[in-house]
C-alpha cells in the first residue's frame, strides 16, 4: 500500500539522468531502437534538430521538399504559380503536409516514436515532454507512409532524457 501510495503521490515518473541519450534518426529508416527501455506514463523530454527530405513531389510543390522534425517543410526559394522560383538566402515555408498513411497520420517528416517495434507510433516533434504510452523498448521514427522511407534523405538528430 506505501508503494502504490508513493506511486500516485504526484510524482512525475521520469527516466535516470544515467539513460539520457542522443541518437541520430536517418530519414531513410522507418525507426531506429534507442536502447532505452520505458515504462507507460513516464515522462521522457526530447530535443531534436536537423533536416531531411521525404522524396519528389508533384505539382504545385513540384520538388522535394526539406522537413524539420516539427514536420515543418521548406524550399530552398520562393516559388511562384508561374513556376517561377526566386533565389533566397535560407529556406522558404510551404507549410506542412498531412498524409493519413503516415505512421502518425499527420505531418510527413514529423519526429515520431513508438514503444517496441509493435506499439502504435505517436507524435514528438521538435521539442517538448512526452508520456510514454507502453512499456519496451523505445524507437524514434521519421514519419512518412510505411514503406516508403527507401527515397528519403538526411536525418534528425535527437537528444533524449
Ligand atoms: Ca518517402
Amino acid at each position: 500500500m506505501l508503494c502504490a501510495a508513493l506511486a500516485t503521490g504526484g510524482l512525475i515518473p521520469t527516466i535516470s539522468p544515467a539513460d539520457a541519450g542522443e541518437i541520430v534518426v536517418p530519414a531513410t529508416a522507418e525507426c531506429v531502437d534507442t536502447n532505452l527501455r520505458v515504462r507507460r506514463g513516464q515522462r521522457v523530454f526530447f530535443s531534436a534538430i536537423g533536416t531531411a527530405t521525404y522524396g519528389f513531389e508533384g505539382p504545385p510543390v513540384d520538388d522535394s521538399p526539406v522537413t524539420n522534425p516539427d514536420g515543418q517543410r521548406f524550399l530552398p526559394y520562393v516559388p511562384s504559380a508561374t513556376g517561377a522560383r526566386r533565389p533566397i538566402d535560407g529556406l522558404f515555408p510551404i507549410g506542412r503536409k498531412r498524409d493519413p498513411f503516415a505512421l502518425v497520420p499527420g505531418p510527413i517528416g514529423l519526429l515520431v516514436g513508438r514503444v517496441t517495434r509493435d506499439g502504435k507510433p505517436f507524435p514528438i516533434g521538435a521539442s517538448g515532454v512526452v508520456a510514454m504510452p507502453g512499456t519496451g523498448k523505445l524507437q524514434l521514427c521519421y514519419n512518412d507512409v510505411p514503406g516508403a522511407h527507401g527515397d528519403n534523405s538526411g536525418a534528425y538528430r535527437v537528444a533524449f532524457g
